[in-house]
């Protein structure tokens, strides 16, 4: 930071020049400081007298560009008291103004001069006097005001007896400032005051080299909280990365924050103590990502200096994908050891790989498949194999060393060339190409199947078949085989033969289904039979055929009839069931099965992101990644433990522009904070519901590492409600506890325990809606400062923790119910610390006493009720947020209920209550007509009423105390009637609330 002086009264030789008026008031005295040099002093004492107004102006203050500048005034005052006399009008304030002018002229000062002559003479009546007090007025009124000093010491008489001067230091800042320069003044309205100096100065960012990359002297924005980006530029023969752009931000305090992107040297050169150096000879860079030059790899060489890539030897290739850092390759050698075996028309070949691989890993196999020709045939040499011919798994590119080359010709000479290749084979040429070659002889083979039978002719005893010759017969056919047998009698089977390709099979039943097959045989044996295929013969009577027609529909017609009613009974029975299941809507089932995935509608759990051994992975499966270049950073909206926490727009392409927050991870982190930081992302990015800070997604492929969540212009709950102090309405309250009681629903219905839930961490954005955040594991405690060190080690947030999570650590969803009370009360007292400033160690010791918080000021019995209960000792006692959210409805949809106030017995501040004590205040004045009985009868819940008065609730005040705990004890066993009648307690006691007065 460099701090520019553009006045400092001190340091001016001569006259200050400075103007004052009327010209009684303020005055210049000439002093010498010890070194004798001379010290601007003004002072103005005329605490006397009536009605002061004494200006004091400054000359023109030129700004020099800046838009905020800071103002240290040293004076000396003098305590009122002390003063004889003239306490009634004496002041011990002044006022600081200022003027902004792009043109420092001279005629203030001259105007100044006129009125102090004007008016010099004291009292100025007549119609001079009103036309200078018009006047004067006039010029006034064109300053703003900056602040009124005080001073934080001043002096009395003794002090001066003492020789004691208390010299006061004031610094306030201006802006933004927009015009050239800019008129300081004092107003003194009746004190007594020495102004000893005055410093005007500005903050710069000042010139910095980093990565490569200038950021020029940069003056800061006008705001306290605005970031100046400032683009750097590359230097030493460097360049920017793509999306890399060097970028930084100049606060208004004058540093440098958040660096982003950077310059690298060009390809050839490499950096050394921040200047590109270009590559000695052998060495090579050839791409921005790396930072040094490297050694050529082998096989490969660079004669000259600044070399972006090695040339390979003689020899020696390079493919274009090949990575520059790969040594040069070859071609590899011949396959080695061939071996064929041949299984009549097939043959399987196999064989080991190569000696010489050429360095690569790509090698595949090829194979050449030649047919021999018989002697004296064309050429008598050797013919392609052709398209018939099948190869398993392929021809080209085997990846393994062995293939089955099936349906080849029997009694047939073959010639195998096997081939290895590699990716750099086609570029060394054919002359490098290297084969092991084998001839291989068919054996004689069986025809392949016959593939269709069809049926001719059929009558009531005969079926006529035909079927064509097979595909291959590999030789002269010599006869036919055609085997039958009556469905499902295959335990008996007739077989004739024939030479021709068809035939009549007679002697068969009337009306029978009978299965057929036929097989083929050369010289070299049988083929395999065909499928089977399947003919009837013609029924024996047509008239009996009707009625079996006749009786098949019949028999139809009633199966679809019974059917009907079966699939009618199944959907009506579905429809009546069907609203508490929602799987059984047909369409929920396509969906939940979209993308291979299934997934069913409040089951989705959170996953641990614990469970992925590669951290990354984990932010990637959760979060999308953001390109840097999407992302200007505005200013800083506060620190958080890794880093900044920034704001500013967040451009995707196609998506329209919003508002972000940054959570950025300073430079310098160790690989552990890295992924302690990323740990947040990968478990918000789980998450997707309006109370829940959304995350847009991560920047992890440039620095600095970022988190990217929606922008909430409120801030953090307990800072926004403390400035808003009751400036909400009771239903604007509740409205934020009903949205973070939702996320939370939300969040125990996932499986996710907050461990950290308190107004601190719930954001607000400008709609007054509430979200949770601050999200991890570990981190969110260590983060926090209100986490403290317990006995068992490990940091929690003692006052908004439940007793179970103190003592033994157990983190339940019912924990964070506790917590949720605690943020209930912090909401309603509008950002009061909880337990004020007790001890950790006396919060514990209270608690664990029964004694709980005290109803904020003003606050609904029925929310304080609601806050009690989330405080129940026994965890199991405490109301789930499901509840939580539907008693806020209720509240919210019946606002009478909240008209109650407490009895102010019970919110005595800084004391806390006994937590049995508000439950005996209700019942004690309850006034009931309904029974037990007649109450559980209007909830549908009768049956219980025996059970109740067995377990001595026997009135609706002893009821209206119960926990579900004790609705269980009492017997009430299936959860579908504890819910409902837990329900009926909570509404019977917004009812008592609202009816009778605490
Ligand atoms: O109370 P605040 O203004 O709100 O100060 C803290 C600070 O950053 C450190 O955490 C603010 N903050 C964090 N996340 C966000 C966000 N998503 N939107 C707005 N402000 C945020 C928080």
């Amino acid at each position: 930071m460099i701090l520019v002086n553009l006045l400092d009264s001190r340091s001016v030789a001569g006259d200050l020049g400075w103007v004052a008026y009327p010209r009684n008031g303020w005055e210049e005295i000439g002093e010498v400081d010890e070194d004798y040099a001379p010290i601007h002093t003004y002072q103005v004492c005329r605490v006397m007298e009536q009605n002061q107004n004494n200006w004091l102006h400054t000359n023109w203050i030129l700004t020099e560009g800046a838009q905020r500048v800071f103002i240290e005034l040293k004076f000396t005052l003098r305590d009122c008291n002390s003063l004889p006399g003239g306490v009634g009008t004496c002041k011990e304030t002044f006022n600081m103004y200022y003027y902004e002018t792009d043109e420092g002229d001279e005629t203030d000062a001259e105007d100044g001069d006129e009125m102090m002559d004007a008016g010099g003479g004291g009292g100025g009546g007549g119609v001079g006097g009103v036309m200078e007090e018009v006047d004067r007025s006039i010029k006034e009124s064109r300053y703003t005001k900056v602040d009124t000093i005080a001073a934080d010491e001043s002096f009395t008489e003794l002090d001066l007896g003492d020789r004691v001067m208390k010299l006061n230091t004031e610094v306030r800042d201006l802006g933004p400032l927009t015009r050239k320069g800019f008129y300081l003044a004092f107003q003194d309205l009746g004190s007594c005051i020495a102004l000893v100096s005055v410093r005007v100065f500005y903050k710069r960012c000042p010139l910095l080299v980093k990565s490569l990359a200038e950021f020029p002297d940069t003056i800061p924005g006008s705001e306290a909280s605005q970031l100046v980006e400032v683009a750097g530029r590359c230097v030493n023969g460097s360049l920017a990365l793509l999306d890399e752009r060097p970028r930084m931000h100049c606060s208004a305090e004058g540093e440098w924050l958040v660096p982003i992107g950077k310059c690298v040297c060009q390809p050839g050169f490499e950096e050394i103590n921040g200047s590109c150096q270009v590559c000695r000879a052998g060495f090579y860079r050839s791409v921005l990502q790396t930072s040094s030059c490297s050694k050529c790899p082998p096989h490969s060489r660079a004669r000259q200096t600044g070399a972006t890539a090695c040339t390979c030897v003689e020899g020696y290739y390079k493919t274009d994908t090949d990575p520059p850092n790969m040594a040069c390759t070859r071609p590899p050698s011949a396959p080695r050891n061939a071996i064929s075996n041949v299984n009549e028309t097939s043959v399987f070949l196999e064989w080991s790989v190569p000696l010489e691989t050429g360095g690569r890993k790509d090698g595949r196999y090829n194979i050449l498949c030649r047919r021999v020709l018989p002697e004296g045939g064309r050429g008598g040499g050797l013919e392609e194999c052709g398209p018939n011919v099948r190869f398993l798994p392929r021809r080209m590119g085997l990846a393994n060393t062995s293939v089955m080359v099936a349906d080849l010709q029997s009694h047939t000479n073959y010639s195998f060339l096997l081939e290895a290749v590699n990716g750099v084979s086609e570029l060394a040429g054919g002359h490098s190409r290297q084969y092991v070659s084998l001839n291989v002889t068919t054996n004689q083979a069986a025809p392949s199947p016959v593939s269709v039978v069809r049926k001719g002719h059929v009558g009531k005893n005969s079926i006529a078949v035909s079927w064509a010759e097979p595909d291959r017969p590999n030789g002269i056919i010599l006869e036919y085989e055609i085997k039958y047998f009556e469905k499902e009698q295959d335990s008996s089977y007739t077989i004739i033969k024939s030479t021709k390709t068809e035939m009549v099979v007679d002697s068969l039943k009337p009306s029978s289904a009978y299965i057929f097959q036929v097989r083929a045989r050369t010289s070299a044996g049988y083929g395999a039979f065909s499928r089977r295929f399947e003919f009837q013969t013609s029924p024996y009577l047509a008239a009996s055929s009707e009625r079996t027609q006749v009786s098949v529909v019949a028999v139809s017609i009633t199966l679809a009839l019974v059917l009907m009613a079966l699939v009618a009974g199944f959907l009506l029975s579905g429809r009546r069931c069907g609203y508490s299941k929602a799987k059984q809507d047909p369409e929920e089932e396509k969906m939940h099965f979209h993308n291979g995935h299934i997934k069913f509608p409040g089951v989705r759990t959170y996953v641990d992101p614990h469970t992925y051994e590669d951290p990354n992975q984990a932010v990637h499966e959760f979060a999308q990644e953001i390109d840097v270049s999407f992302i200007s950073i505005e200013r800083v909206i506060g620190a958080g433990e890794f880093g900044e926490v920034c704001s500013g727009p967040l451009r995707l392409p196609g998506k329209r522009e919003i508002q972000v927050a940054i959570k950025t991870l300073k430079a310098g982190y160790t690989e552990q904070q890295r992924r302690d930081f990323l740990w947040e992302a990968s478990i918000m990015g789980q998450f997707d519901h309006p109370n829940i800070i959304h995350l847009e997604g991560v920047v992890t492929k440039s620095k600095p590492v970022m988190i990217i969540t929606e922008y909430m212009e409120n801030g953090s709950l307990d800072t926004f409600l403390k400035k808003n102090d009751a400036q909400f309405t009771v239903i604007q309250l509740v409205g934020m506890l009903r949205g973070i009681a939702s996320g939370m629903r939300y969040l125990s219905d996932m499986g996710y325990v907050h461990r950290d839930l308190a107004a601190r961490n719930i954001l607000v954005n400008s709609n007054l809606v509430c979200k949770v955040s601050d999200f991890g594991l570990s981190r969110v405690l260590e983060d926090d400062p209100e986490a403290a060190y317990t006995t068992r080690g490990g940091k929690i947030p003692i006052r908004w923790t439940a007793p179970e999570a103190i003592a033994y650590r157990k983190f339940t969803s019912a924990s964070d119910v506790w917590s949720y009370g605690i943020v209930m009360w912090e909401v309603m007292s509008y950002g009061e610390r909880p337990y004020w400033e007790m001890s950790n160690q006396d919060v514990i010791k209270a608690v664990e006493e029964s004694y709980r918080l005290p109803g904020p000021m003003d606050c609904p019995a029925a929310l304080y009720h609601l806050m009690m209960d989330c405080w129940q000792r026994e965890r199991s006692s405490r109301p789930k947020f499901e509840e939580i959210v539907c008693l806020l409805d209720k509240l919210i949809r019946n606002p009478s209920s909240l008209k109650t106030l407490l009895n102010s017995s019970h919110r005595v501040s800084n004391l806390l209550v006994e937590h049995a004590s508000v439950e005996v205040a209700i019942s004690t004045s309850l006034t009931l007509s309904q029974t037990v009985g007649e109450w559980l009868d209007s909830i549908k819940m009768g049956r219980y009423t025996e059970l109740f008065t067995e377990g001595g609730y026997s009135s609706l005040d002893t009821v209206a105390q119960m926990t579900s705990e004790d609705v269980r004890r009492v017997g009430v066993n299936l959860a579908g009637h504890q819910k409902k009648i837990i329900n009926g307690i909570q509404e019977m006691r917004v009812h008592l609330i609202n009816s009778v007065p605490i």
